[in-house]
């Protein structure tokens, strides 16, 4: 079990107990994990292996989220979260000066919501054809539908640097996340030269590279 304390050892706030995040590597779980270190909070890293289904620490997924699947974060009262879009959201709100997701209750919750939202249903989970060896026909459907919703995210995006407009959000955590799966997924990402650059410059981002060095991601520079 590896504990990971991005918070300053003086943050008056920074809780003793950390809480532990369930992930495999490089799947959607990568979203809350970069969410984790943007906000600064202290927490364990606890590694399913999903070729294995071994997960780190022994016992079974199932016993962790009987859903069968990462996310999973373990808050200090051992109180289980589940699903990248709450997860994200409940992490934002235990920091709220970091402006993570705009307050709850206003307009602009809701449209973080509206991009947690599409991201989680019209771009996740359309990519599991092109992971679980679905028929070519398959995958071609999946892959235009896809571009679609790249074409859609692309403009919208436009000019602005964040998908919430000038600050990072969560819903930037998982966007970044399911942009990482192109190549994997066959899908050339520089068809959308504003998609590919987004992705290259919240790649360099500090929390980014930490949460892909621990999680195996990339060669430590050390
Ligand atoms: N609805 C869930 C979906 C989570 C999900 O799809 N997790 C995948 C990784 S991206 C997983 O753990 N799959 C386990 C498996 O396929 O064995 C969420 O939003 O958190």
């Amino acid at each position: 079990m590896e504990l990971v304390l991005v918070g300053s050892q003086d943050d008056p706030d920074r809780t003793e107990e950390a809480m532990k995040l369930y992930y495999s590597q490089g799947t959607c779980s990568f979203a809350p994990h970069v969410a984790l270190r943007e906000a600064g909070l202290a927490f364990d890293l606890a590694r399913y292996d999903m070729k294995t289904a071994q997960l780190e620490g022994g016992g079974s997924l199932e016993a962790i989220n009987d859903k069968g699947y990462v996310p999973v974060l373990e808050l200090d009262d051992g109180e289980r979260l589940t699903e990248v879009a709450v997860i994200l959201q409940w992490i934002a709100d235990q920091r709220p000066e970091r402006d993570l997701a705009p307050r709850p209750g206003s307009l602009a919750r809701y449209r973080l919501q509206e991009w947690l939202n599409f991201i989680a249903t019209e771009i996740h989970k359309p990519y599991w054809p092109l992971f679980h060896g679905a028929p070519e026909a398959e995958r071609d459907e999946a892959r235009q539908r896809l571009a679609r919703r790249f074409d859609w995210t692309q403009g919208k995006l436009g000019e602005r640097p964040f998908l919430m407009g000038e600050g990072f959000t969560v819903a930037d955590c998982y966007l970044l996340t399911v942009l990482n799966w192109t190549r994997a997924a066959g899908i050339d990402l520089a068809r959308w030269p504003k998609l590919a650059e987004y992705r290259t410059r919240l790649g360099s981002r500090p929390s980014v590279r930490a949460a892909k060095e621990a999680e195996g991601l990339v060669r430590s520079a050390r």
